[in-house]
């Protein structure tokens, strides 16, 4: 007993002179947990929130926060969703914070709505949050959908310096995980450029490089809905970037007996819920030989277990940044030196990325 005491103390002591020790110990006990913090246009379940679901579901997964962006909803209503999710899920301890309503031009939505009116044929006149209400207040919005006072509170404090205060407050550790438009962590750039070579790596959801835009010709969604945004994170030196692009995305397509496994996966009647009032169940109900992409899942995953990648290529890439460019939003190859080598994704594993989704599904 007393031998003990005595190592003890001088374990104690040990750790007080040398600060460094404590970062070993913490080293020595394992903890290789992934640090992720996610910046996202939260949709309520496919995409986004199921991808949340499975990084709040993954063991080795720490996720230090979640930061909204208006993208395919607005950013307010996007963390309405967000703290249902993280109540369901066991993410009530993180830090939610509603971040960036417009791009980074003000003006880029009205100009965003010609483009894509422009564009018959593509994917329709899909408009994202434009498509719909403006949500200025996530707190009513939540009890008015969910007929409840939530849980949890988001933080007040501005999403980009939270992100910029994060990576800098763990030098070479967080994984930066954006899917949705690139506002929050654009805007972090620009105040505090140093974040880019302190963060472990990024992961977007964003571009179309090789193949068709899903917005218009050139363009996918989330880089055109801000395109000096996008430019400004591929443009900066993270140690690490990788985007999940439409050159992936389009190699995965989720038929209905996909869904329903995912949808099963579930025990919680009101995660069920979740799902059965996203557009995918009704689509599936309506027509059952319809597909369906999953590309912020495919991201989540990639964030989980990059191993699933099976196929990609690292090349430097540039967006047009150029509203006046008839392929404005538009992610490129470039040979140019002064541009960054991104990991781009071309084919994935399917079966163990399925099996991804389902297991930490069905912890819930
Ligand atoms: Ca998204």
């Amino acid at each position: 007993m007393k031998q003990s005491f005595r190592i003890l103390s001088l374990l104690i002591v040990v750790i007080f002179l040398f600060p460094g020790c404590q970062k070993l110990q913490q080293d020595e006990l394992g903890d290789n947990r992934k640090s992720v913090l996610i910046d996202s246009d939260m949709v309520e379940a496919f995409d986004d929130g199921v991808a949340f679901m499975i990084l709040l579901g993954s063991d080795d997964i720490e996720i230090e926060g979640l930061t909204t962006v208006t993208g395919n909803v607005w950013a307010q209503e996007a963390l309405a969703y967000g703290i249902r999710i993280g109540e369901l899920c066991g993410g009530k301890d993180l830090t939610y914070i509603g971040g960036s309503q417009y791009p980074m031009r003000p003006e880029r939505l009205d100009s965003f709505k010609k483009e894509v009116d422009a564009n018959p044929g593509q994917d329709a006149s899909y408009l994202g949050a434009l498509s719909f209400p403006t949500v200025n207040d996530w707190s009513p919005f939540y009890e008015q959908r969910y007929g409840r006072k939530p849980e949890i509170r988001p933080s007040s404090e501005d999403a980009s310096e939270y992100i910029a205060r994060q990576i800098l407050s763990a030098p070479g550790q967080l994984t930066i995980l954006a899917i949705g438009p690139c506002t929050n962590i654009a805007k972090a750039l620009v105040s505090h450029p140093e974040i880019a070579s302190e963060t472990k790596e990024i992961i977007y959801m964003g571009g179309a490089v090789w193949c068709d835009g899903n917005t218009t010709p050139y363009a996918e969604m989330n880089f055109l809905y801000d395109p000096e945004a996008a430019a400004i994170c591929l443009r900066a030196p993270f140690p690490k970037q990788t985007i999940v692009s439409l050159d992936v995305c389009n190699t995965v397509k989720m038929d209905r007996q996909q869904f329903m496994a995912v949808y099963q996966s579930v025990h919680s009647e009101e995660l069920k819920k979740l799902f059965r009032g996203n557009y995918a169940y009704q689509m599936f109900e309506e027509d059952p030989s319809a597909t369906q992409y999953v590309w912020d899942l495919i991201s989540a995953a990639i964030a989980i277990d990059s191993d699933i990648i099976s196929e990609y290529k690292d090349v430097r890439l540039d967006v047009d940044d150029n509203p006046d460019s008839p392929t404005y939003g538009k992610v490129y190859e470039t040979q140019s030196s002064s541009r960054q080598i991104v990991r781009v994704p071309l084919q994935i594993n399917q079966e163990r990325f399925w099996d991804i989704i389902t297991s930490r599904l069905s912890k819930y």
